[in-house]
């Protein structure tokens, strides 16, 4: 059986709860065969700010270049709201994508059945929903320059944020959208905003000329971006993988979480290319949600994004999808047997915490 190193970046807040759940599940799959993994822990986000005066060292970052994949939690809270902005927590995780080139997103909103009513919509537009959202991560306004604020001197400043795509960008996230489509429901929904932004015209562009080429067996369809957030709510079964920027796929999977029932249900993995030498890739896998200051330390975080985020781990980097399978069921068990953590309660449930819905999931791999 392979060895894999896995860097653990908890980060803040409630980063580091729902992490413990995950270090419990690996530390179980260890001593029971279920793959052999060996863990180093770093600091990041705040909590990496308050030691080392910076969001991610270059310590840490090489520690992530060597690892066969990153785990990561959440950065951010109020008490680093006056740090510099280069230093800000945010500031760690969108190096560490950059760094190891994690362009490709994956953010999977499926509703699990037994929570189709804890939905924030009507139980049959999200009952049996299994959408995959594609978000470029590396480009885009995120990343673009110049980023900055001009004084202009006459007691008014001027903020810049610059969105830049160059055509192997679009290419290459369109890519890995129509591969995934193949494995799923062939469908593509490519969502841009051309009528407004050059950047939408390009986009619309060449993923026309990249359909025609190489995935005409695969539908595409084009979709504004604003209509694509309203047809979410809408009718999001409408959908197999969406494909999009990196600021619209983090605003539309915000929204796509709660079809889900709650933002601490969805995980996420961040790729970067195939090494052709070696057959790996870079890797980094974290929930969507972030560090929840506003319940950090009551011990009630959904671990379940951060516990399915492991699970997208072991089937995209380390090819274990038969483990994978386990941990997804074993989630769909918990909450078939009623146990919910505060987000995603309804009534005749038993609300738990964080340390009990992590176990009941690991009991259930257990099974
Ligand atoms: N686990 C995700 C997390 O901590 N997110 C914090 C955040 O602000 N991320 C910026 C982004 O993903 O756009």
């Amino acid at each position: 059986m392979a060895t894999y190193k896995l860097l653990l970046l908890p980060g803040d807040g409630i980063g580091t709860e729902v992490m413990a759940e995950v270090k419990r599940l690996i530390a179980w799959m260890n001593s029971h065969g279920l793959g052999s993994f060996e863990t180093e822990e770093g600091l990041v986000g705040g909590a990496a700010y308050d030691a080392e005066g910076v969001a991610i060292s270059d310590a840490t970052m090489a520690l992530a270049q060597a690892s066969d994949a990153v785990i990561f939690g959440a950065v951010g809270g109020p008490k680093w709201a006056d740090v510099p902005y280069e230093a800000r927590p945010e500031a760690g995780l969108l190096r560490l994508r950059k760094d190891l080139a994690l362009y490709a997103n994956l953010r999977p909103a499926i509703c699990y059945p037994a929570l189709a009513d804890a939905s924030s919509l009507k139980r049959e537009v999200v009952d049996g929903l299994d959408i995959m959202i594609v978000r470029e991560l590396t480009g885009g306004v995120y990343f673009g320059e110049p980023k900055t604020i001009v004084d202009l001197g006459n007691g008014q400043k001027r903020a810049i944020d610059t969105q830049v795509y160059d055509t192997y960008e679009i290419e290459r996230i369109g890519r890995v959208a129509f591969e995934l489509a193949r494995k799923r429901g062939n469908k593509v929904a490519s969502m841009e905003k051309r009528n407004v932004m050059k950047s939408g015209v390009l986009w619309n562009e060449v993923m026309t000329a990249l359909h025609a080429r190489e995935f005409k067996d695969v539908a595409l369809e084009h979709v504004l971006a604003d209509a694509g957030g309203m047809q979410l709510v809408r009718w999001p079964k409408q959908f197999d993988v969406i494909v999009t920027d990196n600021l619209f796929g983090d605003l539309l999977s915000d929204v796509a979480s709660m079809l889900t029932g709650s933002l601490g249900m969805l995980p996420s993995a961040s790729l970067g290319d195939v090494d052709p030498a070696t057959g790996t890739r870079k890797s980094m896998y974290e929930p969507v949600h972030g560090s929840a200051p506003d319940i950090q330390g009551k011990g009630i975080a959904n671990p379940i994004a951060m516990l399915a985020s492991f699970a997208m781990a072991l089937r995209y980097s380390f090819g274990l999808g038969k483990e994978a399978d386990f941990i997804e069921t074993a989630i769909a068990a918990t909450l078939d047997k009623g146990l919910r953590t505060a987000d995603i309660k309804s009534d005749g449930t038993t609300v738990v915490g964080t340390r009990e819905m992590g176990q009941a999931v690991i009991d259930e791999v257990a099974r």
